[in-house]
């Protein structure tokens, strides 16, 4: 087993991940920003390297700093997180050629998984649903245009460095095609340095359902059952729940055993989420795979009883998983508390907390670095508190979330509180009626 292990992230993920190597024994090092030097990652880990100014690329996605930073301390092992470097082949790689073990995936998982269309096309060879499109890149106009009619319309075009929802453009009509074609090119040229793009059947008010694997050094993978993560705004999820209201046991049957077949073709080690979209009629298709832990494990590890955080260090320490299936043995739910104004746009609010009530009681996790004085900076990421809730039914989950948001008291900076009160009202909602498209809808003076 390590017996140091770098958490190169901050935050509540931080803080999630220094308190599984406590309990398991292991020794933590915290890195920070100058802005994060009074943050309780630093506070709570066993030693702490100040790696650089507030900017991310000058701190927790500088590469050379981080390895300093496990060297000089001598961590065997660096436990990304989610987010910054958490999918970087090349921080992957380096940490392999410093013989310190990356908690994450392999640099070419993360090579072969980040290029979208690449992805697709292994898992459709090993026997994966994948949305109907293109074989591969589109390289020219001509070839976008035959494409999209024998696809039919609407379709999507895809970067294949994309991801989140950038360099993406639904197309309705053939001559909405070149100009979309050019421009969604141009866009992920810039933002990712690479513009090559793909083409999907568009798929209408799909869900966003994903399905969380584990796999070993063995050669084995299981299914822990999915999370629902179709509340979104702008590609930001702002609410997550397992079981999803629109999953059947049928399904859930049918989508983990294609989960785990994408899981084996490539050989997966360690936690990682197949993401779907769902259509109306049940069908799902493979949309990407995630390398990392992410933000909503909670509710998983709450409807199952399992830390994910512990398989991660286990299995990326050599052992063997227990090879078999998780089904959700409770509903649990995750909202998502974040610096925002949601009554202006979700625009961030960072600032001093003051005054601060974390709500308690039964069937309640809060898993958040905030404390009353603490500074939120406006460098990174404006969530600062994951409220889940777990309970027999979702009815109930519902009930325990509502009356936990209403005892939060966060002052000092606006919150996204308000949002939440209000969905947890909300008549769609509580039905479970809701797919990727409803905020597009939610009306927040209800
Ligand atoms: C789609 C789609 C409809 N049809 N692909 C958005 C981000 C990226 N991960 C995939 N996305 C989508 N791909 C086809 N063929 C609709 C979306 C989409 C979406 C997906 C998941 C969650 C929220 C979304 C919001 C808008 C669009």
């Amino acid at each position: 087993m390590f017996k140091k292990i770098l958490v190169a992230n901050r935050g509540e993920i931080a803080l999630r991940i220094i308190r599984t190597c406590k309990e398991m024994g292991i020794k933590t090092v915290a890195v920070y920003s100058t802005a994060d030097r009074d943050s309780l990652h630093v506070k709570f880990a066993d030693e702490a390297v100040c790696i650089g100014p507030p900017a991310s690329k000058d701190s927790y996605l500088n590469i050379s700093r981080i390895i300093s930073a496990a060297e000089i301390t001598n961590a065997d092992a660096i436990h990304p997180g989610y987010g910054f470097l958490s999918e970087n082949a090349k921080f992957s790689r380096i940490c392999q050629e410093y013989k310190i073990k990356f908690i994450g995936a392999s640099p070419e998982m993360i090579e072969g998984m980040g290029d979208k269309s690449n992805a697709k096309m292994t898992m459709r060879l090993a026997g994966v649903s994948v949305v109907p499109g293109s074989d591969g890149l589109i390289t020219d106009i001509e070839q976008a245009k035959i494409t999209a009619k024998e696809t039919g319309y609407p379709v999507i075009i895809k970067a294949t460095a994309g991801g989140g929802g950038r360099g993406m453009r639904i197309i309705w009509k053939e001559e909405e095609l070149l100009p979309n074609f050019e421009s969604a090119t141009k866009e992920a040229e810039a933002a990712f340095g690479n513009g090559a793009m793909y083409m999907e059947k568009y798929i209408e008010e799909p869900r966003h359902i994903e399905i969380q694997i584990v796999g070993d050094q063995f050669g084995k993978a299981c299914h822990l059952s999915e999370r629902d993560c179709s509340v979104q705004r702008r590609h930001q999820k702002l609410v997550e729940e397992t079981p999803s209201p629109f999953m059947t046991d049928e399904l859930r049957e049918r989508m983990g055993n294609a989960a785990i077949k994408a899981a084996l073709a490539v050989k997966y080690e360690g936690v990682g989420t197949v993401e779907f979209l769902v259509d109306k009629y049940r069908n799902f298709y493979f949309m990407e795979m995630n390398t990392r832990i992410q933000v909503e494990h909670p509710i998983t590890e709450e409807v199952i009883n399992y830390d994910l955080v512990r398989e991660q260090i286990l299995v990326a320490a050599g052992n063997p998983i227990s090879g078999k299936n998780y089904y959700p043995q409770m509903h649990a739910i995750e909202c998502r508390i974040n610096a925002e104004d949601p009554f202006n746009n979700f625009r961030p609010s960072p600032g001093k907390i003051g005054n601060l009530f974390t709500p308690g009681g039964h069937g309640i996790r809060v898993d958040s670095h905030i404390y009353s004085g603490y500074v939120i900076p406006p460098n990174y990421d404006s969530m600062v508190a994951k409220l889940i809730t777990v309970a027999q039914t979702r009815e109930e989950a519902i009930a325990k979330m509502h009356r936990a948001l209403s005892e939060y008291v966060i002052e000092g900076v606006k919150t996204t509180i308000p949002f939440h009160l209000r969905l947890m009202q909300n008549e769609q909602f509580k039905k479970g009626d809701y797919t990727t498209k409803f905020m597009e809808t939610f009306d927040l003076s209800e």
